[in-house]
Parts: C-alpha cells; structure tokens; sequence
C-alpha cells in the first residue's frame, strides 16, 4: 500500500497550463508524475494534452514532451525508445499519453504494431470519450446514448472495449484506472513501470466540457462511474485477470448502483429514454457477467 503522505512533493504540471476547470485528464496527468517523477519522456499526439501546455515558447510541462502526429504514439514512442536503448539510457521511462480518439481509432494501427514489437513502454490512454480538442465529436469510445456534436440524437453504437483488445496481443500488463480512486492509479503506474514490454492503461477521464456537468464533479463522476460498474477497475497481469477494489466488490448486481446515478448528472445523457436507461443497464449488467467469467478463467 502506498500511502499519500509518502508521495513526492513535486509538481511536473506546473500551474498556468489551459486545462479546462475540472479537467480530469489533467488530475490523472498529475498523478502520472506523482508516480513517476521526471524521470519520463512523454510522447502525445493531438489531443488536448497536446494544448494543456500552452502555446510555444511556453510549456507547463516540466518533463521532455513529443507533440507527435495524431496517429503516431506506438511508433513515435518506438523509435524514443530505441533512441535510448542506443544512447544506453536506463532510467527513463517512456510513456505514451493519447486520447480515446488517438487510440480507439486513428492510433490503434501504429499502438498494435509497438505491442505486438514487445515496446518497453507505457501507454496510457486517457479515455474522455470523445474528440474533446476538436470540439466534442464522436470517437470509438464514446459509450452508447452519449450526445456529441456528431451525435446529436445520441451515438447509436456501443463503446469497443480497449483493455481487452490489448490483452489479446499478450502484452505482459493491462489496466484500468480513474483519477477519482488516485491510489490505485499510482499503483498501478509503478507497477507498470517495473514491467519490461509493452503495459497499457486505461483511464477513464471525466470531461466537464463534453459531457456538460459542473467543473466541480469531476471526482464524484468518476466514482459513479466505478460504483455504478460502467467503468471497472482491473488488471490482466500475463493474462490473469484481476478485479481491483472497489470494483472486485461488485460483480453481485445488487452492490451496483443503478446507472441512472451517473447518468443523470450529465447533460450528454440528458435525452435519454427511460427505455435506454434500461438498455443501459442491460449492457452493464452483461459486461458484468463477461468479467465474473474472466475471474475463473485466463484472457
Ligand atoms: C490526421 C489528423 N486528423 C485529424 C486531426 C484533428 N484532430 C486533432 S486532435 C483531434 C481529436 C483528439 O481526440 P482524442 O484523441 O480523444 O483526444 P482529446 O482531444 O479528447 O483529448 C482531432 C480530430 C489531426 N490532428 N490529424
Ligand atoms: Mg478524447
């Protein structure tokens, strides 16, 4: 167990950045350093981490940082990576930081190329669900009934589910996380960390702007989001499957709380029916079931 008062001090998002108020992307960058200090090369490729530090000659990043092309992160942290391997480099670490839609869509071609080379870094994908940058447009991993500016009777099709798909390259390590739970998060960086190959994780990134909730909320979203069972907290370590508290306290439905709590503090949700309230709940109530199974048997 890490314990808060045992984190560094420092800071490596300095203030000033352009984060949106309640940004959770931003959150979860923060506690990417509290877990790794700044000994990390960021590689980020269009999104809105690529305009959190601000416009040039001026940065709030205090790590080296790669604005990279929006589909590049596998192979643009590849050839960091090598360039270290090379220069005979060790203790740093490389991360690669993409949005959802770097990720589920644009990037997933250079990010299966890096897992499938065994890449020694980590890639985190900070999942907002939706082109957030550009204006709140539909990616792969806006979840079904979401309103986005592409979207606007609701998106139609359902999320693609990411860690699993990593999992199926037989990366070493794939995880999920949420700024809202910052101990487990850190954990599972610095686990990562001492992990050679390729780790992917995915993190769940409340977005005030684009789902239309007070800045405020950021934290409680993400805790519905885990206590509801929308999101759930896991690890698939060599292809053993884990749930991590306080997700592994859930799989029995009635723990769950209902997905309209979540639903329904956010305007992105706001037309919904009650018949997709229901659906909702149905296609939670089923991924349940898949990870009860995944706890008995190896992805
Ligand atoms: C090839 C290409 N197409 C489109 C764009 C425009 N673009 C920049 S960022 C972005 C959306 C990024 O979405 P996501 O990866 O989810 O990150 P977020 O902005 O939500 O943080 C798009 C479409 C681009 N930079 N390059
Ligand atoms: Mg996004």
């Amino acid at each position: 167990m890490i314990a808060i008062k045992e984190l560094p001090k420092e800071e490596y998002l300095l203030k000033g950045n352009t984060a949106c108020a309640g940004c959770g992307a931003a959150i979860s960058l923060r506690l990417l350093f509290k877990a790794l200090g700044n000994k990390v090369i960021l590689v980020v490729p269009a999104c809105c981490t690529s305009v959190i530090p601000g416009p040039f000659p001026y940065t709030s990043f205090a790590v080296p940082v790669q604005n990279i092309l929006f589909e590049a992160t596998g192979a643009t942290a590849s050839g960091v990576v090598a360039a270290l391997k090379q220069r005979g480099i060790k203790d740093v670490t490389v991360v690669g930081w993409a949005g959802d839609g770097g990720t589920f869509d644009i990037g997933i071609q250079s990010l299966s190329g890096a897992a499938e080379r065994g890449t020694d870094f980590i890639y985190i994908c900070y999942d907002n669900e939706a082109y957030g940058n550009t204006g709140v447009q539909r990616s792969g991993a806006t979840p079904y009934g979401a309103w986005t500016t592409t979207t606007p009777t609701g998106k139609k099709e359902r999320k693609k589910n990411i860690a699993l798909i990593m999992a199926a390259h037989r990366i070493p390590y794939v995880a999920t996380a949420c700024p809202s739970y910052p101990m487990d998060f850190i954990r599972k960086i610095r686990k990562a960390k001492e992990i050679k190959g390729t780790k992917f994780i995915h993190v769940l990134s409340p977005c005030p702007t684009g789902w239309r909730y007070d800045s405020s909320k950021t934290v409680e979203i993400g805790r519905l989001a885990v206590q509801t069972g929308i999101w759930v907290l896991f690890e698939i370590e060599n292809g053993k499957f884990k749930l991590n508290p306080p997700s592994s306290g859930l799989i029995d439905k009635s723990k769950r709380k209902p997905v309209q709590e979540y639903l329904k503090l956010q305007g992105r949700f706001r037309k919904l029916s009650e018949a997709d309230v229901e659906k909702i709940q149905k296609m939670v109530d089923e991924d349940w079931e898949q990870y009860r199974e995944l706890t008995q048997t190896s992805v």
